[in-house]
């Protein structure tokens, strides 16, 4: 496989106007039949041949305005369709026989468990017609689908319905027309026994919507969470973007096999089953508040990518990236933002800067890939969501919106690309961001470093600001960014008032209290005046980008932010900073064989914060928990390669400290924060249960009796939070016997519940211990397991590499072994997945002996099996490099 170049990029040398499809579906095959109504692109590669896309499909037939095409009139090749005489003008039609029964790959059209589905995003199409399969060719959309009518009563694709017939011999037949023309990764067919929950719309123009949600008929009272949340979407993007809905129907159907969360085709939203059916019994808080963000998120891609799409490939941040922090701002809306934001920050900082340190470092608009699958990243998707978010920021919320209603005006329905929301945005708000186009393009987690120096005699304050770029693969050399740097100063009575040096009075905040600070030097130095003590810098407030930061901070500073500060991520921020310096000095002294000590201040700062009733429960909670093991390696590859069991033990140590040290408050916080009121998935109820879910985890370790508030907790929940959570605890803290009871009684409960038995998995996959690895092994064999449903896939291999840090990361390499032939199927039965779960290899050079080398043992050893697909080529062959 090679790569392809965004420096290459051409537009299309043909167009299509309109595309016929017609859909003749049977148990053991599907029919094809496609016309296309084709012109050449004026001024683009006159003379040129006709190159279509395909893969695995059998041609039957092909015709050239009506006359059938001879063997000696096209070429086929692996996976094209060459016509070298065409007209300007003309139609292809063409017949195709596929197998959607025996397609693993979940790409193209596909049965998941009874039904007839699609993905075609990114390059899926191919696989269901010869095609010009890019985004930069849109057509509008005729769709009929045959099938028979007992097993398949519901067919459905984008658009508006135009037709029903039924034919007689037990077969029925749908017409469907889409008026907005589409790329063809936004085509959706469905077919199915599925029954809906149906509601309305009515948008603020005084269109009436219909909107369906389809799913089996068990799942049918498991809808409602969504269909509130699509109905908030709607009226969220009307009132903060003007933007409404266009069609007077909107699909959403849930379907169990789906490689990803969601899918927004035109007006048939496909969901991942776990991303839509929500009920208090078998769903969590988490699970309640992903559905309604990509529920969120799929409507809000109908501006975001539908109406204006992407150019190409390479592009691919335009849609998503703007589309997260679209319902990134959503999510905050309708919850709490604060948390939001750390949640949003803490997925950044552990996963995203893990893969901007790794061998799959690309921009957020990458400039070469060789299968575009494995860019569906977290660069691509949420490091892009800061990097709007840093627009909003410089621009301000009124720009901003200016910038963005111009953008959807200019480009309603085209293929456009980063540059094109760019320059919509400088337009609009006057701003040159010349300098800012470089987060597009640059890869890899720019470090300031940050010191502070305090003039009592002038009372000024300087923030002397450094700002560096490691070398990522294909790019040495680093330039400066534009980078907004939120800042206020700590003072003893509160945050003080900002005035820079030279500068016009601060009015940005009302209180003057904050300001962003562009940063644009690779050094560089801002000087406050007029400040009457030393103070403690707030830096980074709101996490205003996505960069680390290193400031030599006392613990005792860290405190005051932790406890003062007015702004609730650096409160937040302070939290985690201390408790990595506390944790690194525990692990420190246990390499060194001393006695481990964990600093007083710490565990009294923590228990102070969980005494105060006055803050919000969530935010204790989250600047309760300490950091994962995953992310303390990644902090520790930096400093000498990471020892996994060190840092194993010296997180149980720290966590052992504040559980017995705080316990009796522990105790408390957890019966002070129990909801009395019946199940709601709202943001008072979700922070209590966060709380003394977190109080249940750290009391289950200060002493053996409190598991029995675990095994209370779990036989008395009403709702999958708290049970869930005491399942957890009972898991990993209870007694062999303990654990085993309580999950064969859960597993008997919910058997018949495919999305709780997948959390049932995931808590198994991380029980600690010897025997974890022979567990996991075991449940591959499980009734409840089936390597086909990524789902599955996710929550037990992807569970057990993610979620079990000693066990995965067995110093006999087993764990590696074992991941590795998992990969191995799954690289022929579905490449996506495989190449997705081969991330945690991928970090090798982050780990000390025998680990690391270990790991690439592993990964030498699949790069060495023949047949690899493109997706799990790309992976290996750069992680190896
Ligand atoms: N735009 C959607 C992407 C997607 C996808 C990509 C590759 C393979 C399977 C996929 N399923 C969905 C999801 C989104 O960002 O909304
Ligand atoms: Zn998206």
């Amino acid at each position: 496989p090679s790569a392809i170049y965004l420096k290459d990029y051409r537009p299309p040398a043909f167009l299509i106007e309109r595309t016929e499809l017609a859909f003749d579906l049977h148990e053991d095959r599907a029919i094809v039949e496609a016309t296309l109504h084709l012109r050449r692109n004026s001024g683009v590669g006159a003379g040129e041949a006709l190159v279509l896309h395909g893969q695995e499909l059998e041609l039957l037939w092909l015709a050239l305005d009506g006359r059938e095409l001879g063997e000696g009139e096209y070429s086929l090749a692996e996976d094209s369709l060459s016509i070298a005489d065409v007209p300007d003008q003309f139609t292809l039609s063409s017949r195709c026989r596929i197998r959607p029964q025996d397609n693993t790959s979940l790409e193209g059209l596909y049965k998941s468990r009874t039904m007839f589905c699609t993905q075609c995003e990114a390059e899926g199409f191919r696989k269901i017609t010869w095609y010009l399969d890019r985004p930069d060719v849109m057509a509008e959309f005729e769709v009929s689908i045959e099938a028979e009518k007992a097993r398949y009563p519901v067919l459905l694709s984008n658009g508006n319905p135009v037709a029903a017939e039924d034919l007689g011999n037990g077969r029925h037949r749908a017409r469907w027309h889409d008026p907005f023309p589409k790329p063809a990764y936004l085509f959706a067919l469905v077919a199915g026994d599925l029954r809906s929950v149906d509601d309305s719309f009515t948008t603020r123009g005084g269109r009436q919507v219909s909107l369906r949600i389809f799913v089996e008929e068990k799942d049918l009272d498991k809808c409602d969470h969504a269909m509130i949340s699509l109905k908030k979407s709607m009226r969220w993007d009307e009132e903060v973007y003007g933007r409404e809905y266009d069609l007077d129907i909107f699909n959403i159907v849930a379907v169990d096999d789906f490689n990803m969360g969601a899918m927004e085709n035109k007006s048939l939203n496909i969901f991942n089953s776990s991303c839509v059916l929500c009920s208090p019994e078998t769903t969590t808080d988490k699970g309640f508040q992903t559905v309604e963000a990509i529920v969120a998120h799929e409507y809000f891609h109908n501006w975001s990518g539908n109406r204006v799409t992407c150019r190409d490939w390479f592009q691919l941040s335009l849609k998503e990236g703007f589309t997260v922090f679209r319902d990134a701002e959503f999510s905050a809306d309708m919850g709490s933002r604060t948390v939001k934001r750390v949640e949003d920050a803490t997925v950044m900082r552990t996963a995203q800067f893990a893969e901007d340190a790794g061998p799959m470092a690309h921009p957020v608009r990458p400039d070469s890939f060789i299968e575009i699958s494995n860019f569906y990243t977290l660069t691509v998707y949420e490091k892009g969501a800061e990097v709007v978010r840093m627009i909003h920021t410089l621009l301000g919320p009124e720009a901003f919106r200016k910038g963005s209603d111009l953008y959807f005006e200019r480009h309603d329905g085209q293929a456009v690309t980063c540059e094109d929301f760019v320059l919509a945005m400088e337009e609009a708000s006057g701003t040159d961001l010349g300098q800012f186009r470089r987060w597009y393009a640059q890869a890899g987690t720019p470090l300031l470093s940050v010191g502070g120096d305090y003039d009592e005699d002038a009372q000024t304050y300087t923030l002397s600001v450094r700002q560096s770029t490691a070398p990522t693969p294909g790019q040495p050399e680093k330039q400066p960014l534009l980078i907004p740097l939120a800042v206020g100063l700590l003072g003893d009575a509160g945050n003080l008032p900002l005035q820079l040096e030279g500068e016009a009075p601060n009015v940005e905040s009302e209180d003057n209290t904050h300001l962003v600070l562009k940063v644009t030097e690779a050094e560089q130095q801002f000087v406050f005046s007029g400040v009457r003590e030393r103070p403690v810098p707030s830096l980074l407030r709101g996490f205003s980008a996505p960069v680390r930061l290193e400031y030599n901070y006392s613990r005792e500073e860290l405190c005051a932010l932790m406890s003062r500060d007015d702004d609730g991520f650096v409160r937040w921020d302070a939290a985690q900073q201390l408790a990595i310096s506390v944790l690194q000095e525990v692990e420190g002294q246990i390499r060194e064989d001393q006695a481990a000590r964990v600093d007083p201040l710490y565990l009294k700062a923590c228990e102070t914060l969980l005494q105060d009733t006055s803050l919000d429960p969530a935010m204790v909670a989250e600047m309760l928990r300490l950091p994962g093991e995953g992310y303390l390696a990644e902090l520790a590859a930096r400093r000498g390669g990471a020892r996994v069991e060190s840092i194993h033990l010296a997180r149980e140590t720290v966590l052992k400290a504040l559980a017995l040290h705080a316990e009796a408050t522990w105790l408390e916080a957890y019966r002070r924060n129990v909801v009395n009121a019946p199940y709601a998935p709202v943001a008072g109820q979700i922070a209590a249960r966060s709380l003394r879910n977190l109080s249940l985890e750290y009391l289950a370790l200060a002493r053996e009796e409190h598991i029995a508030l675990a095994r209370a907790q779990y036989a008395s929940a009403g709702n999958m939070t708290d049970s869930l959570a005491a399942l957890r605890v009972i898991s990993q803290r209870g007694t062999d016997a303990q654990r085993d009871e309580a999950l064969d009684d859960f597993y008997r409960r919910w058997q018949a519940e495919a999305l709780v038995v997948n959390q049932w998995l995931q808590v198994q996959a991380t029980v600690p211990g010897e025997g974890a690895l022979a567990r996991v092994q075991g449940l591959l064999q499980h009734e409840a397991f089936d390597l086909r449903n990524p789902n599955k896939v996710r929550s037990l291999v992807g569970g057990f590499a993610n979620g079990n840090p000693l066990q995965f990361h067995r110093a006999d390499g087993a764990g590696y072994r074992f991941h590795g032939e998992v990969i191995e199927a799954l690289n022929t039965s579905n490449p996506q997945i495989a190449a997705r779960l081969l991330a945690p290899l991928t970090r090798w050079r982050n780990y000390a002996a025998p680990q690391g080398a270990a790991m690439r043992t592993e990964l030498e050893r699949l790069a060495a099996l023949p047949k690899l697909s493109p997706d799990v080529f790309e992976v290996l062959s750069k992680s190896l490099v």
